[in-house]
C-alpha cells in the first residue's frame, strides 16, 4: 500500500491535517469483522506506523453501530477447524497489536454496538469516546464462543477479570457514564463522539512523536513486567524521551514563562 488512503475495501480514510480519519465502512453488516477486514486493518495500521505525516488517528464507523464483532456468518459458513480458527485469532492479535503499537495516538469515536470483537478492536485504541447511543458487550457466551481477538488481555485490563467474566456469562451491557466508570471508555459525550475524538486527536498530535510513541506503547509493555524490570524500562524510555531535541524548546518556554501552565478548568 503506497498510501493509506487508497485501495481499501472495508474502510475509508481522509486527512484532517496531521490526523488520519479512518472510517469502518461495512455498515450493511454492522461493520462485522471478516478475515479480509482484519487483514485490511493490519495493512492500514502498518502503513500508519511507517508514515511520518500521520501524527494521530481517529477511528469511527459508518452506520448506526461501531462494530458487531466477528463475522459470525462467515465463521459459520466456512465450517472452520480448530486450527483454522487459531490461525484467524493470531491474525486478529497481529492486527490489533498493529493498532495499539502504531506509535501514534489512536482515538475511537464510538456509536451504537461495540460488542464482542468490536470491543476487542476498540480495546486496542488508546482513547475511547462514547456517545449517547454507544453500548458495550461481550455476547460470546450466548453465541457459544469465546473471545479470540485479545480481550482476555486488553478488556480484562480495562475492566478487571470479574467484570469481564460477568459480561461474558450474562451478556450484560454497559453504556453512558457507567461505561466510563468501569473503564470501557474515557469519555461519554452528549453530542458527537467524532467531534470530541477529533478534538483529542488534534491536541495529542501536537506532542512530539517520540513522546506519543513512548506513551502509547511504553505503558502497555511496562505493565507486563515485574516491578524491578518495569522501573528499569521506565528509566530507559525516560532517558531517551526526556532528553530528545523536541523537548528542549518546550522546557525552555516553561523556564521563560511563555509555556501554558497546567490549570484545572
Ligand atoms: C452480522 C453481524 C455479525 C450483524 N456477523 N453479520 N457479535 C454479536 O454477537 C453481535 C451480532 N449482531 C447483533 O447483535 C446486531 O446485528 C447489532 C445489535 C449489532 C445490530 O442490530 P441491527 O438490528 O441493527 O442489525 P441486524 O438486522 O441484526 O443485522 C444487519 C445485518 O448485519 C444482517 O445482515 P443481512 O444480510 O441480513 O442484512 C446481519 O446478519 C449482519 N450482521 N452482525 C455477521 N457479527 C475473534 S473472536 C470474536 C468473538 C465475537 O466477536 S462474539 C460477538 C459477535
Amino acid at each position: 500500500m503506497s498510501d493509506g488512503a487508497t485501495m481499501l475495501e472495508f474502510m475509508k480514510t481522509e486527512r484532517d491535517g496531521e490526523v488520519l480519519i479512518v472510517t469502518l465502512n461495512r455498515a450493511d453488516k454492522r461493520n462485522a469483522l471478516s478475515a479480509a477486514f482484519i487483514e485490511e486493518l493490519y495493512d492500514l495500521f502498518e502503513w500508519i506506523r511507517r508514515s511520518d505525516e500521520v501524527r494521530a488517528v481517529v477511528v469511527r464507523a459508518e452506520g448506526g453501530h461501531f462494530c458487531a464483532g466477528l463475522d459470525l456468518i462467515e465463521h459459520h459458513l466456512e465450517q472452520r477447524s480448530a486450527s483454522d480458527f487459531m490461525a484467524i485469532c493470531r491474525r486478529w492479535h497481529a492486527a490489533f497489536d498493529a493498532i495499539q503499537h502504531c506509535g501514534k495516538p489512536v482515538i475511537g469515536a464510538l456509536n451504537g454496538a461495540v460488542v464482542g470483537g468490536g470491543l476487542e478492536l476498540a480495546g486496542a485504541f488508546h482513547i475511547r469516546v462514547a456517545d449517547a447511543t454507544t453500548y458495550f458487550a461481550l455476547p460470546e457466551g450466548q453465541r457459544g464462543i469465546f473471545t479470540g481477538g485479545g480481550a482476555t488481555v486488553r478488556v480484562a485490563r480495562l475492566v478487571g477479570e470479574a467484570r469481564m467474566i460477568d459480561m461474558m456469562l450474562t451478556g450484560r451491557t454497559y453504556a453512558g457514564d457507567e461505561a466510563v466508570a468501569v473503564g470501557l471508555c474515557q469519555y461519554h459525550v452528549a453530542g458527537s463522539s467524532f467531534d470530541k475524538a477529533i478534538e483529542i486527536a488534534r491536541k495529542a498530535a501536537q506532542n512530539p512523536p517520540l513522546s506519543n510513541f513512548a506513551i502509547t506503547s511504553g505503558i502497555a509493555h511496562i505493565g507486563n513486567m515485574p516491578s524491578a524490570d518495569a522501573y528499569f524500562a521506565e528509566a530507559f524510555i525516560a532517558g531517551i524521551t526526556n532528553t530528545q531535541p523536541a523537548s528542549k524548546d518546550r522546557l525552555e518556554a516553561f523556564m521563560n514563562k511563555t509555556a501554558a501552565r497546567v490549570r484545572h478548568e
